[in-house]
């Protein structure tokens, strides 16, 4: 891996900072300052200039001595000044030069006076109230640091769709039951059930005169108001994740619920086609010269531009608008579609109930079938089955079975692919299953194509059934794992392989796009919780919410058939 143009570039803007914390040479700090910022604005690898021996004093900027900088950050990966101003200098202060509101001098101030070198520091101090003791800062700065602060953490982090969901949920049952609000409804990308939200839109309609505002701020989980106004208001909640609330007239409600939903590319091309028809849309309506056409609810928002209702899980501008043209929208599955659910974990391994209570709470829930699918051996920190352990569980589901009346309870494993390909357990065992949920824990940092060739080859064993969260990836966590996707469907489809959609929050896996991928390979599915505890058998609409988003129909995912239809199916 060479050394990125970014990379590069926050090396000098971080060594530009620091030396203007010190009160260094104000020439120096430019030029290291205007070296970030060509270096970051090239189109090029300059990495690929030093290895072919390009001479880099071509470059706006560039004399013999940054040059020689730049061509060493390559060569070695390091910058040895930066790290001898690091010794003096601790450089986290250029994390907080980047708070809004904080310059050289006051960050000098607060690291020199109260030893403040980062955000969490400064957060600290302004619990305290030590800042605002300090020359040159007041109660003022204090204020709007505390405001900036909450600001930048809120940017740099986006919500997990299931936590915005709790947090949103209570929220908009507080609105809905102040003085005077008629309908309630959050936008933006948690309706569009994208996999985070940056920020949760929230549109409420109410009588005239009510004092919606003061409803809102006053909800118990708001930790600052950023904003306040008549129309709309700004709050951030005490988890951080900020919430834009807006009044809008009821005869707007479908206009600005179908703006404030998104996303910015879908409404920019409705714009289009609604300028085509000599239309004007807004979040107030759709306008033929001063007069409304159409506003009040989604459905005739885009019946007046000739268009049926898209679900807002499509409205990303990638084909929709087209297909909703020509009548070719896609019959998007419904959490009610789906039967029974294919992967789940018991205390045989790491989950928190017996199979039995599995069992119960998957039927409570109307399932028609439930797949148990501990570990197996090689994931020892769960204690993963090994083949007597297996067979022992076997029988247990068998006997288990026996006691449920409406419900048919799967024998399954969630089986390790090892790092040859090769499945973790013998295959005489294997052919005791109704399937199983195939699945790499080790080694997620192989090469591209040593880790597609890998599950190929576990895929050619006709007892792998599901390739279970294929990406391998934790949402703002851990990066999925190097793979060919389209290489891997390409080989499920002509191995009748089914790949997994895991609902859980964090894995969502195989993502949206993927899902998209798999319709366009014709690459059956199956939607699963991965429970490992009754309570998360719930979790089957999040997978859901994905597989909308990807284009995914009823048909494709095979804990939709009927028993007997799974039965089939679940044999290669
Ligand atoms: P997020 O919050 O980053 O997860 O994503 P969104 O899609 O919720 O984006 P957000 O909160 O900035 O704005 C909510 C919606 O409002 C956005 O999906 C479309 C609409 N919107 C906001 N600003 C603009 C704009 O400048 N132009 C257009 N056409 N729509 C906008
Ligand atoms: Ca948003
Ligand atoms: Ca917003």
């Amino acid at each position: 891996m060479s050394v990125q143009n970014a990379e590069i570039a926050r090396l000098f803007a971080r060594l530009a900072d620091l030396l203007e914390i010190e009160q260094q040479n104000p020439f120096r700090v430019r030029a290291y300052r205007n070296a970030a910022r060509v270096i970051g604005g090239l189109s090029h690898p300059v990495a690929d200039r030093v290895a072919t021996g390009e001479d880099l004093t071509d470059l706006p900027g560039i004399g013999e001595d940054l040059a020689d900088r730049i061509i060493g950050i390559v060569k070695t990966g390091r910058f040895p000044l930066l790290e001898e101003v690091e010794r003096r200098t601790p450089g986290t202060l250029s994390d907080l030069m980047k708070v809004p509101g904080l310059g050289p001098a006051r960050v000098r101030t607060l690291y020199r006076e109260l030893g403040i070198t980062g955000p969490e520091d400064l957060e600290r101090a302004l619990r305290t109230g030590a800042v605002r003791e300090l020359s040159g800062f007041g109660e003022k700065t204090e204020a709007a640091l505390r405001s900036a602060l909450a600001r930048t953490r809120a940017a740099s982090e986006r919500t997990l769709l299931a936590e915005a969901e709790t947090l949103a949920r209570p929220l908009s049952e507080w609105l809905g039951g102040c003085e005077g609000v008629l309908e309630v409804a959050v936008a933006g990308s948690f309706r569009r059930r994208r996999e985070t939200v940056g920020d949760l839109d929230i549109l409420v309609t109410c009588r005239r005169g009510a004092s919606v505002m003061d409803c809102f701020t006053a909800w118990e989980d708001v930790g600052e108001v950023i904003s306040r106004g008549r129309t709309r208001s700004t709050v951030m909640l005490r988890s951080g994740t900020q919430v834009d609330l807006r009044v809008v007239p009821q005869i707007s409600y479908g206009a600005a619920l179908q703006y404030f939903t998104g996303s910015r590319a879908h409404n920019i091309h409705v714009r289009r086609i609604a300028g085509q028809r000599k239309l004007k849309i807004n979040e107030y309506g759709v306008f033929r010269g001063r007069r409304r056409v159409a506003g009040r609810n989604e459905e005739e928002v885009y019946a007046a531009l000739d268009l049926p209702w898209i679900p807002p899980e499509l409205r990303e501008d990638a084909g929709e608008i087209e297909a909703a043209a020509r009548g070719a929208l896609p019959r998007l599955i419904e959490p009610s579609d789906l039967r029974g659910d294919l992967h789940c974990h018991t205390r045989a391994t790491d989950g928190q109930q017996s199979i039995g209570e599995m069992a119960r709470a998957a039927a409570d829930r109307g399932h028609e079938y439930l797949a148990i699918t501990d570990h197996s051996r090689r994931v020892s920190m769960a204690h993963g089955l090994d083949a007597d352990a297996l067979l022992a569980e076997i029988d247990e589901i068998d006997r288990i079975a026996e006691t449920l009346p409406d419900m048919r309870l799967l024998k399954g494993i969630e089986l390790d692919i090892l790092e040859d390909g090769s499945l973790d357990l013998p295959d005489r065992v294997l052919d005791r299953l109704d399937l199983t949920v195939c699945a790499v824990h080790y080694g997620l940092g192989l090469s591209r194509r040593r880790q597609t060739e890998r599950i190929l080859r576990a895929m050619d064993n006709p007892r792998c059934t599901i390739l279970a969260h294929p990406r391998g990836r934790l949402i703002g966590e851990r990066e999925p794992c190097e793979l060919d996707m389209e290489r891997i469907m390409r080989g499920a489809r002509e191995r009748g392989c089914i790949l997994e959609v895991n609902a859980q929050p964090r894995r969502l896996d195989l993502s949206d796009s993927d899902c998209r991928m798999a319709c366009e390979l014709d690459v059956a599915l199956a939607i699963n919780t991965d429970a490992h505890s009754a309570a998360q058998l719930d979790l089957l609409r999040f997978g859901v919410d994905q597989a909308r988003r990807g284009w995914v129909e009823p048909g494709r995912v095979i804990n939709t058939l009927p028993l007997g239809e799974l039965l089939a199916r679940l044999r290669r």
